[in-house]
């Protein structure tokens, strides 16, 4: 393999070389799209006292160029690693970034930065204050488990909030903090969210959506009828993002769970992705009035890959976020740009049906960059196979039990991407719908079993029930993403997604391909089909030029 670019992303985001994680302080400000994130100059694994916020701009989202580091380890609130956090936009028009620091008695503490100079269109440097920390670690909780400040929003009393997560008297907590002035900070006496289950949380955020699926984005502080919130933690102990829609009410902070069936334990909460994906932050972009989401997507082979490679940790591409009709799930879908990389393209004349069996080659578009949509109709649900209720609980599982070679009754069908010639190598995307009473479930899986024949790498099945009502809708769809090492999936129109990493051997040498698929006893029919092939974004590497829109 050639080091460094095995493996490495066309179109998500990277930096050219080293080890990142979470996603940092996204915005758009000034005309630009600031990205930061978690990120070690020194090297491709992570480490413990060498963080730093790695920074990029972009005038689109889609192609970024980098800039020196914002925020290194110099001080002593933040000498041994500065950790995530976020940023927020003051009235007046400079941006603030809050975030935590590991400062010189290895104690988890709230730092503030701002740009040095504000006018600058880039905002390359940042100045911390030496009055940091702004908030110092709390009498009750532990030393490394107080971390990971929110974008604020002003309340209706015009004070500032923010979430932080805590560990208190052993309680996960996701703590809120006020302030006038940004700078001194009391703590709420209740938190927004406690559980007793779950261990710690990271990453916390709080923010409003529209009520009615409108699929327009609001400002953080945005309040008032029509509106919803989200309340988003990343749990420690199985590495995934949950999130809980419900009410926030500004004058207890506190949040009312629009599914309080689900409890207070937030493993089970609903997930932004059923696949590889963690510390998740989302942003408002005043731009084209929505809410973006960004999320790490880590390596699934071996840290001595990440050596050889140089690199570690992609992004899922930026997700335009919305909250569906039905007032409880979240939609996720490719923010639009991305299309502008979309080139050569195949597609469908007229209906196609997929008898039992059925695998055919989507020819002309192959290879390890592409876009594909797909729309199946189901035209009978009949034989749809009876579920067993303890299915319900461990949908991964069934994904791996019943895979994409397992016949079904109406499905497995969906997609085979990253597939050598001989089909050795292969990961398949699809759905299986089964019955349960008179009600149908639906099954997307990814399954990434047979994804590579490299040995030493994570290939789970992975995968999730679709909330979408089949029987009235008839038909479902799935998007794929292929960008080399990433397989990243939206089924039913961005009601679930699967991100997952793969890492074809076949690939460094020959061309993919890629086919729709049926092995349910039923047919279906693919009503529309569309693929492209997608050009690489200038991400960070070469000496482009800055496209500023
Ligand atoms: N990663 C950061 C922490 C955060 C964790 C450190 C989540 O601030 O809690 O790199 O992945």
């Amino acid at each position: 393999t050639d080091g460094i670019h095995a493996g490495r992303t066309a179109y998500h985001f990277q930096p050219a070389k080293n080890w990142q994680n979470d996603p940092n302080g996204p915005m758009y400000f000034n005309g630009m799209y600031h990205f930061f994130y978690q990120y070690n100059p020194h090297g491709a694994l992570w480490d413990i006292g060498n963080l730093s916020w790695g920074h990029s701009v972009s005038g689109d989202l889609v192609n970024w160029a980098a800039l020196d580091t914002a925020i290194d380890p110099t001080a002593p609130f933040d000498i041994n690693g500065c950790w995530s956090g976020s940023a927020t936009i003051l009235p007046g028009g400079a941006p603030a970034i809050l975030y935590t620091g590991i400062d010189a008695n290895h104690e988890q503490v709230q730092n503030v930065a701002f740009p040095k100079n504000p006018a600058d269109p880039l905002l390359r440097e940042w100045h911390k204050p030496s009055y940091n920390p702004v908030i110092p670690l709390p009498a009750d909780v532990p030393g490394d488990k107080f971390r990971d400040p929110s974008t604020a929003w002003l309340g209706r009393d015009g004070l500032w909030r923010i979430t932080v997560s805590a560990e208190v008297n052993g309680v996960a907590s996701t703590l809120v903090y006020r302030s006038a002035d940004f700078l001194r900070w009391e703590r709420n006496a209740a938190p927004l969210h406690a559980s007793r289950a779950a261990g710690m949380v990271e990453c916390p955020d709080l923010f409003p959506v529209m009520l009615h699926g409108e699929e327009v984005g609001l400002d953080t502080s945005e309040t008032g009828a029509g509106v919803s919130h989200v309340l988003k933690l990343s749990v420690m102990d199985t590495l995934q993002d949950y999130y809980m829609v419900g009410r926030y009410d500004d004058a207890a902070d506190a949040f009312s769970p629009a599914e309080p069936e689900r409890g207070d334990d937030v493993r089970n909460w609903r997930r932004f992705d059923y696949g590889h994906v963690y510390a998740s932050k989302s942003f408002f972009d005043a731009r084209k009035n929505r809410r973006v989401l960004w999320a790490w997507a880590n390596e699934s082979d071996s840290q001595a890959d990440d050596i050889a490679r140089g690199w570690s940790g992609v992004q899922t591409v930026p997700r335009k976020l919305w909250l569906d009709k039905d007032g409880k799930q979240l939609r996720q879908w490719p923010i639009e740009e991305i299309e502008t990389l979309r080139r050569k393209r195949v597609g469908l004349h007229r209906n196609k049906a997929l008898h039992a069996g059925a695998m055919n080659e989507i020819v002309g578009v192959g290879g390890s960059q592409v876009d594909v949509e797909v729309a199946f109709r189901v035209p009978s649900l009949e034989a749809a196979e009876a579920l067993e209720p303890n299915w319900l609980l461990d949908p991964q599982k069934l994904c791996g039990e019943k895979g994409a070679s397992v016949p079904g009754g109406v499905g497995p069908f969906g997609l085979i991407v990253m597939a050598s010639g001989d089909l050795q190598e292969h990961t398949a995307v699809f759905f299986r719908v089964f019955k349960q009473d008179d009600r149908y479930k639906v099954l997307m899986c990814t399954d990434l079993t047979r994804s590579s024949t490299r040995a030493g790498v994570y290939k789970p099945p992975y995968g999730g029930f679709v909330d979408v009502d089949i029987k009235e809708h008839k038909t479902i769809k799935l998007r794929t993403l292929v960008d080399h090492s990433v397989v990243e999936s939206y089924g039913a129109e961005g009601r679930a997604c699967i991100t997952a990493r793969v890492y074809p051997e076949h690939a460094e040498t020959s061309n993919s391909h890629m086919f729709v698929f049926n092995n349910g006893t039923d047919k279906v029919k693919v009503t529309r089909l569309e693929a492209w092939e997608l050009a690489a974004a200038t991400v960070n590497v070469g000496d482009q030029g800055l496209m500023i829109v």
